[in-house]
């Protein structure tokens, strides 16, 4: 259970980090999974539906930037968030109802991974209101130097920024955005084990992976049973059709029950359209929108 002070602190400033969020056996067993499917990327030479590749991906030198949808791909990345202390996380900061939006397991290789450039995850996904959250699980012990995840305390209570570059939903902020306070983010790093929360709203980015060590992070992102999605990257479920989209609800159920009558709130949306010539990933998004970046320039 987090404390009252955690949870003030949450609120206030978009983030919190967690420590100690999973057992040292939970730990050993994501990382052995994990670098099972590390070791298993070496006969794929294409992205596909549980690899997003990095520039320089090979048989000998296996370079990932994300496994793709860990909770759907392995039963224990699922079973650890309904059954463990991320649980009661969960359940003090969006309530008893709770839903997976999308979880990733951003690998961020040694000597390169690629930043991920600033942006608010609500861009990609507005919903009906904005009680969503990613916690972010570190396998592996974060530092300054192996791209850890940077945020902006507060900028979940303030505008959104746009997202749009070249016409086309990029999936990142322009850097000289004048709402873009660089100076004020703070740095996310902490022993493997450690967990950061952050709200869906908060600017947060990462820079690439200098160091000779992985990044393992694992993402679930989350959200109240009540805040359903507008469009964007839940927009999928549009197309499902009625039947499909009723065992998509309860595929996604983390905790209680579905809610089937959506809290509205006045929330600040903009529909992220159009899409970026590849928007399979964050990464392509970014990169075939012609983000700019504001790593280039540190
Ligand atoms: O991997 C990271 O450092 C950040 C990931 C992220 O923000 C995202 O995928 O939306």
């Amino acid at each position: 259970m987090l404390t009252q002070d955690q949870r003030d602190f949450y609120d206030r400033n978009g983030y919190l980090m967690v420590e100690n969020a999973v057992t040292d056996e939970q730990l050993a067993e994501l990382r052995r999974i994990t670098y099972d499917y590390i070791e298993k990327s070496r006969a794929v030479s294409e992205s596909n539906d549980v690899y997003d590749l990095d520039e320089g991906h090979s048989a000998e030198t296996p370079r990932l930037t994300r496994i793709k949808l860990p909770h759907k791909q392995h039963p224990y990345f699922w079973e650890l968030l309904r059954n463990s202390r991320l649980t009661e996380v969960l359940n003090d900061l969006l309530g008893p109802d709770t839903m997976i939006q999308t979880s990733k397991l951003n690998t961020k290789a040694p000597g390169g991974g690629a930043a991920v450039e600033w942006h608010q995850d609500w861009a990609f996904y507005p919903h009906t209101n904005d009680t969503m959250l990613a916690f972010g699980l570190m396998l592996e012990d974060v530092t300054e130097e192996n791209g850890p995840l940077m945020v902006i305390p507060g900028t979940h209570k303030g505008p959104i920024l746009s997202h749009m570059a070249n016409g086309v939903f990029c999936g990142a902020v322009d850097p000289d955005d004048p709402l873009f306070e660089l100076d004020k983010a703070v740095t996310l790093t902490g022993k493997a084990g450690s967990m950061t929360v952050h709200h869906a709203r908060v600017l947060h980015g990462s820079a690439p992976n200098t160091s000779d060590r992985a990044r393992l992070i694992l993402f679930y992102e989350c959200h109240a049973a009540d805040a359903w999605p507008l469009l964007g990257a839940g927009s999928y479920i549009h197309s499902l059709g009625q039947r499909k989209l009723w065992d998509d609800l309860q595929d996604r159920l983390v905790t209680g029950e579905l809610c089937l009558t959506p809290r509205l709130e006045q929330v600040p949306v903009t529909i992220p359209l159009p899409p970026a010539p590849d928007a399979s990933s964050i990464f392509k998004s970014q990169k075939t929108g012609g983000a700019k970046s504001a790593f280039a320039k540190v």
